[in-house]
């Protein structure tokens, strides 16, 4: 199952044009659909699987995918609660990170609901709405706590009063501004907490949507509202959603001809991905061969077993061994076999910690 990300921000930012940008998606722009939000996959281009793909000459090539989902509701109407909100909130819960578009367009034709554009103000009042989200949550589940200690063994209150004063000590940190995931929590705490699936706790990207006529200052922009909103599981990046969105429906020459006519080097939709993919903390690993060349996504830290059982579970059932070159090595030796002879491919066992861009051939039978 691919990560998921969940696309946020306030009633026309340009949701649905960063999310048909980023997944090739065609959803209808300029009006929200309640009845159903919008799934899409983006490949994440990783330079060096084509690299590989161009050695190899595999039948198929296979990008890393992150799913993204656009849910057009509003963060604020779906804490309010109205009738879709519940499945909509649990589909946001879901997600392993947000990405909050925030406008700084103009265009008086898209009339925005606060009557001036201001995107710090914007991003502020979405952080808002993410902490309200999880204080509702709190507020419900301290409430219940308290009727539960009532009646509750002496076993079980203590293992109440443990959470209540966990919540209590989040509650008072979200009130104060300071996002669950800047909390520095132990890691028993965190394990304790995840059932919630809390808002605030997710990596967040803040995407300032800029218009055409702004694309020569992006930089600056950027650069001016990252001082306020990034660090640590947090990110910020300028693009202009409606010009990605027309470009990603180009075939790639053209849309790179048009890029570099805007003074543009580098896709605003690959930058975007890419930091979504280091937010997550993930790495990519791939497997090689004459049928296909495959980067595999795993989170950063993730040991051999368990990344062989992403490919399958067979695979890391009967695992024996794990031969690994990395990226470099291989590029350096330009096969497995020269990297064998100069000793740089390894065997690596069960525990061994995977590298982002080794090369692995795993070994194994059931
Ligand atoms: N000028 C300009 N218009 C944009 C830009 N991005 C989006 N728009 C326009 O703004 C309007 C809203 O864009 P959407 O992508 O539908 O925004 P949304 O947040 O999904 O909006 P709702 O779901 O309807 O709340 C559309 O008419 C877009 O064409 C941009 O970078 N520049
Ligand atoms: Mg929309």
């Amino acid at each position: 199952m691919s990560v998921g990300i969940g696309i946020i921000g306030l009633p026309k930012s340009g949701r649905t044009t960063v999310f048909n940008a980023l997944t090739g998606g065609k959803a209808d722009t300029g009006s929200y659909n309640p009845e159903a939000a919008h799934i899409g996959i983006a490949k994440i281009a990783d330079p060096r699987l084509y690299t590989l793909s161009d050695i190899f000459k595999p039948r198929k090539t296979t990008p890393a995918e992150v799913k993204y989902i656009d849910i057009g509701a509003s963060l604020k109407s779906l804490t309010e609660g109205s009738s879709i909100s519940g499945e909509y909130l649990s589909q946001l819960s879901n997600t392993d990170a947000l990405m909050n578009v925030a406008r700084a367009f103009g265009d008086e034709s898209v009339p925005h609901t606060e009557g001036s554009i201001d995107a710090e103000r914007d991003i502020a009042a979405i952080d808002m709405e993410i902490a309200f989200s999880d204080l509702a949550i709190i507020e419900r589940r301290l409430q219940r706590i308290e009727m539960q200690l009532k009646g509750a063994k002496a076993d079980e209150r203590q293992q109440f009063q443990h959470e209540q004063a966990l919540l209590a000590r989040i509650k008072e940190g979200l009130e104060k501004d300071k996002p669950i995931r800047q909390m520095e929590l132990t890691a028993e705490e965190s394990k304790a907490i995840t059932g919630y699936c809390f808002l605030s706790a997710k990596p967040l990207l803040t995407l300032v949507n800029i218009g055409e006529e702004q694309i020569a200052e992006a930089a600056q922009i950027e650069h001016r509202l990252a001082q306020h909103f990034s660090g640590s599981g947090r990110g910020l990046l300028a693009l202009c959603g409606k010009l990605e969105m027309e470009l990603s429906q180009l075939d790639a020459a053209t849309a790179a001809e048009c890029r570099s006519d805007f003074g543009i080097t580098e896709s605003g939709l690959d930058r975007v991905k890419k930091m979504s993919f280091d937010l997550l903390g993930l790495i990519n690993f791939f497997t090689t061969g004459e049928d296909e060349v495959k980067a595999w996504p795993i989170t950063d830290g993730t040991e051999a077993l368990k990344a062989a059982g992403k490919i399958h579970s067979d695979i890391e059932r009967g695992f024996i061994r794990a031969e690994v070159i990395g990226y470099d090595d291989f590029i350096k030796c330009g096969s497995t076999a020269e990297g064998r002879k100069h000793g740089l491919l390894r065997l690596e066992g069960k525990q061994y910690r995977v590298q982002d861009g080794d090369i692995i051939n795993f070994l194994f039978n059931v």
